[in-house]
């Protein structure tokens, strides 16, 4: 069975839940990062020497790096599914696996600051500007999203999965954010996908 490792409240670790999810695939999830610690040791930093989550273990193969695990995921067991044959296709669908990692980096502040920092204790400038950069960010994803049903093109796929685990975060921050039709349509379609809805919609914190 697939052991993925990492805490289920973290974003990165959600995109690899949600593929295991989609695909039908019986995974073990054990508690690491954040609070849960284990990441700091030797054993972890075999697996993961940047010492973060996620890592996914199966059988002998050990990878860390979300979007990796995800590509590895659909294209091991993903056909007609997640994974997309086509190579022109599915680049451009991957475009928005590795542009979410800007995503990444724009939304921390705000995540780490309102979510699990005391509020005598934020930054406001530094959320504000994570707000700023990822709403900047949401709208060039709400205009990709005006041209296509989905970010990975005609249907659901692997090019969703990064941004689909952050469009929740980046929805549910107790913030006001500009209105973005087409990111909203998109995310209320995710949220109809069992999958999503079991380990990605969940509450933040
Ligand atoms: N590029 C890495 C980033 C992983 C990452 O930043 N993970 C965060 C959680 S979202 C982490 O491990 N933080 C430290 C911790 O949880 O202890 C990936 O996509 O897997």
């Amino acid at each position: 069975m697939l052991k993925i490792w990492g805490r289920a409240n973290s974003a990165n670790v959600k995109k690899v839940l949600w593929a295991a999810e989609e695909l039908g695939l019986p995974y073990e999830r054990i508690d690491a990062g954040g609070a849960f610690g284990i990441v700091g040791t030797p054993e972890y930093r075999a697996m993961n020497p940047m010492g973060q989550v996620p890592v996914l273990q199966d059988g002998d193969l050990t990878l860390f790096e979300s979007n990796v695990i995800v590509r590895y995921l659909a294209a091991r067991h993903g056909a007609g599914a997640l994974w997309i044959a086509e190579p022109a296709d599915r680049a451009l669908a991957e475009i928005w696996m590795d542009w979410n990692h800007v995503v990444g980096g724009a939304i921390r502040d705000a995540l780490v600051g309102l979510l699990r920092t005391p509020p005598e204790k934020r930054d406001p400038a530094a959320i504000a500007r994570s707000i700023g950069e990822t709403a900047r960010l949401a709208a060039i994803a709400d205009a990709a999203l005006a041209t296509r049903p989905w970010l990975s093109g005609a249907h659901f796929g692997v090019g969703d999965i990064p941004f689909g685990s952050y469009a929740h975060v980046w929805l549910n921050l107790p913030i006001e954010r500009p209105d973005h039709p087409h990111l909203a349509d998109w995310y209320a379609r995710l949220l109809r996908r069992p999958a999503y809805a079991k380990v990605v919609a969940t509450p933040l914190s």
